[in-house]
C-alpha cells in the first residue's frame, strides 16, 4: 500500500505544520478508500468517503503525534494526567483539519473528488461521552494542553453508549441508546497490548510480616483506546486514552462445551457492562454499584498506566511528584487518593505516611458544584463490598487526618471535616480535598462560595489549598471552526494571532464603531441565523424568520438553570402579544435545547411544558412571526456548533449561587450574543469584561438568595402581587397549553406557589422587565451590532488556554512550551 503523502517542506515554517498539497491529499484519500476502506469510488457511500477522508487526515495527525511523544520523552518534563469520567469531544474531522491548517487543501481535494466537505463532516457521529459542561470542559482542556505543548494524557472511559439520544414523542422526552460506535471510528487506535487488570470485591489478608494481600473475587481487564488530540497548527499532539472493560477470559469453555451457552458468556457480559453506558448526572439508586465500579475501573487502570510510564524513565518511586501531576475532574476519580496509596503501600512497600505524602503531592481536585445532592457520597457497606482494601485506607486517612487536625487548636468542627460520616457514608469531596495538593473552583464566585460553605472548615485548616481557575473554552472549536463567517472577518481585520492568544481579539474592539466592519459583522451573524433557521425547519418542521431576535437557552435541563423561568416569560409575552397584537413587538424566536436526566421527572415535565407552549404559540394566527418557540431535540456538541454562532441573546438565568461557572455563556458571548443573566458563576466575570452596557443583568444576587432562603421565602405573596406572573402560571394550569390534560402542569405550578426553592417567582418581574428592555434595544440594529462586537472582542480572557496556563502555574507546576 502506497499512501505516503508528499509534503511541501518549503512551505512550513518553524513550529508550524508543513504544508500539504491538495493534489497529494486527494491521492491519499483515494488510496485510503481503496486500501483501508476497501471500496471502489463508483460504489463508495458517503460514509465510506468520510472514513477515507478521516483516515487521510489522521495520517497527518499521527506524524505529529509521534514527534510529540518523542519530544515529551526526551524532554523529561513533568507530565499532566487529566482524569475525567467524561470527555464530550463531539466530532473530530473538522477539528483536526482546522488545527493542522490544511483546510484549503482538504476542501480543494474534496471538490476534485466530487464530494462535499460539509456533507462529509456530518457523516461523523458525535462522541457524546459526557453530560454537559463538565465533560465539554475536559475536551476543551485537551485541546488547550496540546496547543500549549504541555505533555499530557486525558484518561476516561470508552463507553459503548454515550449520553442517550433524545427524541420527543408528543412533546415528552424519550431516551434512546446512543450508538456512536455503530460505524467504525477513524480516530481511535485500539491498544490490545495496553491492558491492566482491575480487581473488585473479595478479602484482605495480612501475612504477619507487614505485607497485605487483596484477594479479589472479580477481575476485569481495562484495554486502552487512544485518540490523538492535535493542538493549534499541529505543534503538539497529546493522547486521550479511554478504557474499555473486557473479561480476563473470553469464554468459559467448560460451560460452553456442556451446551450452556448463555452462562458461558456470563463473565464477558459482566465485565463489559462496566464500560457499557455513560451515566446521566442524576444517578439512580440501582446504578450505584455499577457507577462505583466504573469510577474505580478507569482510575485504577489510569494510575497503573501512569506508574508504568514513570518507571520507564525513572527508578525512584518517591520522586513521582517531580514528574507527575494528576488532576481529578470532579470527585468521580477521587478514589485515586486511596488507589495511589494502595499501590505505593502494597506494591511498592512504602509506609502509609510516606504513601500519603506522595499522593498528596501528585493529586489535585477540581470541584464543579456546591449542590449537596450532587456531591458524591458512598455508603460504606457498598464501598467495603466493592473495594475492601480502599475502605481500610480511607479509614486510615480519616483517622490520621483528624489526629493531625486535633493538635492544631483551630475553630473547626470535627464533624465537618470527617471523611466518613457517622461511619456510614464516605464523602468523596472530603477525600479528594484531603488527598490533594490543590483544590480549585471554576469561577471566582464559585471558589469564594466553596471557601464560605462546603469547604469552609477545610479552608481554615489549609488556607493555601483552594485556588480559583475560572473555566474557559477553546477558541478553535468555538469560533474558528463553528463560525467561518466571523472567523474570516477577524482574520481580515486583525490577522490570526487571536486563535491561540484569544486576548488579542480585543484588537478588533476598535471596529465596533466602524460602519463597514459592523455591516460585515452583522452579515456574518445573519448568515449564521439563516443556517440555523434551515436547521430548525429540517429538525422540527418549524419555519422561523431569520431576522427575528434569536433568543437561546441551551444547556442540561435542570431546575436551578431555570428553563421554567424562560418558559413562563414566553407565556407572559404570548399573552401580552395576544392582548395587543397591534403594538410594536420585536419579533423573537425562543430556542431551547437540552436533555433531562432520565429519572428527573420534573425536568422532563418542563420539557413537555416547553413543547406544549411551543405548539400553541407557533400555531396561533394572532401571533404570527412576532413569537416562535423552537424546542430542538437531541442537543449535543454538533448542534451547539450551529446554534451558538446564530444567537443574539444568551440565556444564563440560573438561581444565583447555583451555577458553578457555565461555559455556554462564554461560547455565546464570544460569538457575539448579548447575555441576559443573573450574577452567577462566570456571568459575574463576563459582566466585568464586557461592561454593564453590553450585558443584561437582573435578579437576586447569591447573597440575596442565601438571605431570602434563610428568612423563608413565601412565593404566594409575590405571585398574587404580579398579574403578569399570575396570568402565566394560571395559563399553565387552566389547560391553555394542555387542553387534553388540564392537570398536567399542576405539580409544576404547585411547586412555584408553595416552595419555589429556585426562586423563579422571586426573579420573574425583574427578568420580564429586562426582556422588554432587550426588545426595545434590539430594534436599534446598529447599536446592537456594536454591543455584539464588544462581546466578541472583550471576552478573550475566557479562552481555555488561559485556564490551562492557570492550572499549569498554580496547580501542576509545569511550564507550557508555547
Ligand atoms: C458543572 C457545572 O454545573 C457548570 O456550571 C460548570 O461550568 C461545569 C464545568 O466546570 O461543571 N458541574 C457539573 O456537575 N456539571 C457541570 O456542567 C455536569
Amino acid at each position: 500500500m502506497n499512501d505516503t503523502i508528499r509534503i511541501d517542506e518549503a512551505a512550513g515554517s518553524a513550529g508550524q505544520a508543513p504544508a500539504l498539497t491538495a493534489e497529494a491529499f486527494r491521492e491519499a484519500v483515494r488510496a485510503k478508500l481503496k486500501y483501508a476502506v476497501g471500496k471502489d469510488p463508483s460504489r463508495a457511500t458517503a460514509k465510506d468517503w468520510s472514513m477515507a477522508l478521516s483516515l487521510a487526515v489522521r495520517d497527518q495527525v499521527v506524524e505529529r503525534w509521534f514527534e510529540s511523544t518523542k519530544a515529551s520523552h526526551a524532554g523529561q518534563k513533568k507530565h499532566v494526567y487529566y482524569l475525567s469520567m467524561e470527555f464530550l469531544i463531539g466530532r473530530l474531522l473538522n477539528d483536526a483539519v482546522c488545527n493542522l491548517g490544511i483546510e484549503a487543501q482538504v476542501r480543494t481535494a474534496c471538490a476534485e473528488l466530487g464530494i462535499d466537505y460539509q456533507a462529509q463532516l456530518e457523516q461523523e457521529s458525535d462522541a457524546a461521552l459526557g453530560n454537559g459542561g463538565l465533560g465539554r470542559l475536559a475536551a476543551c482542556f485537551m485541546d488547550s494542553m496540546s496547543t500549549l505543548g504541555i505533555p499530557a494524557h486525558g484518561y476516561g472511559i470508552r463507553y459503548d453508549h454515550g449520553l442517550f439520544r433524545q427524541r420527543f414523542h408528543d412533546g415528552w422526552q424519550v431516551e434512546e441508546p446512543e450508538d456512536w460506535l455503530v460505524s467504525s471510528r477513524a480516530w481511535e487506535f485500539e491498544r490490545a497490548e495496553m491492558a491492566y487488570l482491575v480487581k473488585f470485591g473479595g478479602q484482605i489478608s495480612f501475612d504477619g510480616h507487614g505485607a497485605t494481600y487483596w484477594r479479589a473475587d472479580e477481575t476485569v481487564k481495562a484495554v486502552a483506546y487512544d485518540t490523538p488530540i492535535a493542538g493549534w497548527k499541529g505543534r503538539h499532539v497529546n493522547t486521550l486514552r479511554l478504557w474499555a472493560s473486557r473479561p480476563v477470559e473470553v469464554l468459559d469453555l467448560g460451560r460452553f462445551n456442556h451446551g450452556d451457552y448463555m452462562s458461558a458468556a456470563e463473565k464477558t457480559i459482566r465485565a463489559e457492562t462496566i464500560s457499557r453506558v455513560l451515566y446521566p448526572d442524576d444517578t439512580t439508586a440501582e446504578g450505584k454499584e455499577l457507577r462505583l465500579k466504573q469510577e474505580y475501573f478507569f482510575t485504577s487502570a489510569s494510575l497503573q498506566d501512569i506508574l508504568r510510564r514513570y518507571l520507564e524513565d525513572n527508578d525512584d518511586i518517591r520522586k513521582l511528584p517531580e514528574q507527575v501531576a494528576i488532576q481529578m475532574n470532579d470527585t468521580h476519580p477521587a478514589i485515586a487518593v486511596a488507589e495511589l496509596m494502595r499501590i505505593l503501600a502494597d506494591d511498592y512497600r512504602l509506609t502509609f505516611p510516606e504513601a500519603f505524602e506522595i499522593t498528596r503531592q501528585c493529586l489535585s481536585y477540581t470541584n464543579h458544584t456546591l449542590m449537596p445532592e450532587a456531591l458524591e457520597r458512598w455508603n460504606t457497606n457498598l464501598f467495603r463490598k466493592v473495594l475492601p482494601r480502599h475502605m481500610q485506607i480511607i479509614e486510615w486517612i480519616d483517622y490520621h487526618h483528624l489526629a493531625e487536625v486535633q493538635g492544631r487548636n483551630l475553630p473547626v468542627s470535627l464533624d465537618n471535616i470527617r471523611i466518613i460520616e457517622w461511619g456510614s457514608e464516605i464523602k468523596m469531596g472530603s477525600l479528594a480535598f484531603v488527598g490533594s495538593r490543590r483544590v480549585n473552583g471554576v469561577s471566582a464566585l464559585h471558589t469564594e462560595l466553596m471557601k464560605q460553605t462546603v469547604f469552609k472548615d477545610y479552608h481554615l485548616l489549609y488556607p493555601d489549598r483552594i485556588v480559583n481557575e475560572t473555566n474557559g473554552i477553546t477558541p478553535r472549536r468555538w469560533l474558528y471552526e463553528c463560525n467561518p463567517g466571523l472567523r474570516a472577518l477577524l482574520l481580515e481585520a486583525i490577522g490570526d494571532g487571536w486563535v491561540d492568544n484569544l486576548e488579542k481579539i480585543e484588537d478588533a474592539a476598535k471596529f465596533a464603531t466602524d460602519a463597514s466592519f459592523r455591516d460585515k459583522f452583522a452579515a456574518a451573524k445573519q448568515a449564521n441565523k439563516v443556517r440555523l433557521a434551515a436547521e430548525i425547519e429540517r429538525r422540527i418542521g418549524l419555519r422561523v424568520d431569520p431576522t427575528a431576535l434569536f433568543d437561546v437557552q441551551i444547556k442540561r435541563m435542570h431546575e436551578y438553570k431555570r428553563q421554567l423561568l424562560n418558559v413562563l416569560e414566553t407565556i407572559a409575552l404570548y399573552q401580552a402579544i395576544r392582548r395587543g397584537p397591534g403594538a410594536e413587538w420585536t419579533p423573537r424566536v425562543k430556542i431551547f435545547g437540552g436533555k433531562a436526566a432520565p429519572g428527573y421527572q420534573i425536568a422532563k415535565r418542563i420539557i413537555k411544558l416547553a413543547n406544549d407552549v411551543a405548539r400553541v404559540v407557533n400555531n396561533d394566527p394572532i401571533i404570527g412571526d412576532r413569537l416562535k418557540v423552537a424546542v430542538l431535540p437531541n442537543y449535543n456538541v454538533s448542534l451547539a456548533e450551529v446554534i451558538i454562532p446564530a444567537a443574539d441573546l444568551s440565556e444564563q438565568i440560573s438561581t444565583a449561587g447555583m451555577e458553578a461557572s457555565g461555559t455556554g455563556n462564554m461560547k455565546l458571548a464570544l460569538n457575539g450574543a448579548l447575555t441576559i443573566g443573573t450574577l452567577d458563576g462566570a456571568n459575574v466575570e463576563i459582566a466585568e469584561r464586557v461592561g454593564p452596557d453590553n450585558i443584561y443583568i437582573f435578579g437576586l444576587t447569591a447573597d440575596d438568595v442565601a438571605g431570602l432562603r434563610q428568612r423563608g421565602y413565601n412565593p404566594n405573596a409575590t405571585i398574587d402581587s404580579d398579574p403578569t406572573l399570575k396570568g402565566a402560571i394560571d395559563a399553565m394550569v387552566n389547560g391553555t397549553f394542555s387542553p387534553d390534560d388540564h392537570g398536567r402542569f399542576n405539580e409544576v405550578a404547585d411547586r412555584l406557589w408553595h416552595t419555589d426553592w429556585f426562586l423563579v417567582t422571586a426573579d420573574f418581574q425583574s427578568y420580564f422587565q429586562t426582556q422588554r428592555t432587550v426588545d426595545v434595544d434590539y430594534r436599534d440594529k446598529t447599536r446592537w451590532t456594536e454591543r455584539s462586537i464588544l462581546n466578541t472582542t472583550k471576552v478573550g480572557w475566557f479562552s481555555s488556554d488561559r485556564t490551562i496556563r492557570g492550572y499549569s502555574k498554580d496547580v501542576w507546576g509545569v511550564e507550557p512550551n508555547f
